[in-house]
């Protein structure tokens, strides 16, 4: 009997465009999450000069600019960063709702791998618990994430490998 046909991304992208959009809302998070993203593309091996940041005021301007990279065609994936924080936010449910569901649609919309890194948090105890102390790095989490997508879509694309 055959086996399964089996394809899986992995984190070993040697070379790779990202860019990453990080909102200034609640920078002393964000700030923190990209910090991580770049740390974990460096270790992955991914060039600084492969890499394009962008800074927007807040979460619900990430998409455009995110839009923008994904349209223009030149990017392996890009990587969204951001904190709403429902303590500090009385439209949160607008700010986080609004942002997740646009950088989805976008996804699809352009096929490249869009990694939401927006940290959607109650408080700002739990941002920080998320933003390198005691629940990790959002930041570090999206880099691993984008990596892993652009490991599998060129495995996908790649003609005639894994067996179909
Ligand atoms: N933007 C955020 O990224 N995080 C928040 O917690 C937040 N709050 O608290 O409102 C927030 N608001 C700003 C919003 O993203 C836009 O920048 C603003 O509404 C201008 O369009």
């Amino acid at each position: 009997m055959a086996e399964t046909n089996r394809i899986d991304g992995d984190l070993t992208v040697a070379q790779a465009k990202i860019a990453i959009v990080a909102g200034r809302f609640n920078d002393f998070i964000v700030e923190s999450l990209l910090r991580a993203a770049l740390d974990t593309l460096a270790r992955a091996g991914i060039a600084d000069g492969d890499i394009t940041v962008s800074h927007v005021p807040g979460a619900l301007e990430i998409p455009l600019a995110v839009q923008e990279y994904a349209a223009a065609g030149r990017q392996d994936a890009v990587i969204a960063l951001g904190a709403v924080i429902r303590g500090a936010t009385p439209h949160f449910d607008l700010v986080a709702g609004e942002s997740a569901r646009a950088l989805a649609g976008l996804a699809l919309a352009h096929s490249v791998p869009i990694i939401n890194g927006i940290l959607t948090t109650d408080t700002i105890e739990q941002a920080v618990e998320r933003a390198g102390t005691k629940a990790g790095n959002k930041g570090a989490d999206a880099a691993l994430a984008a990596l892993e997508m652009i490991s599998l879509l060129r495995k996908i694309r790649e003609p005639r490998t894994g067996g179909e």
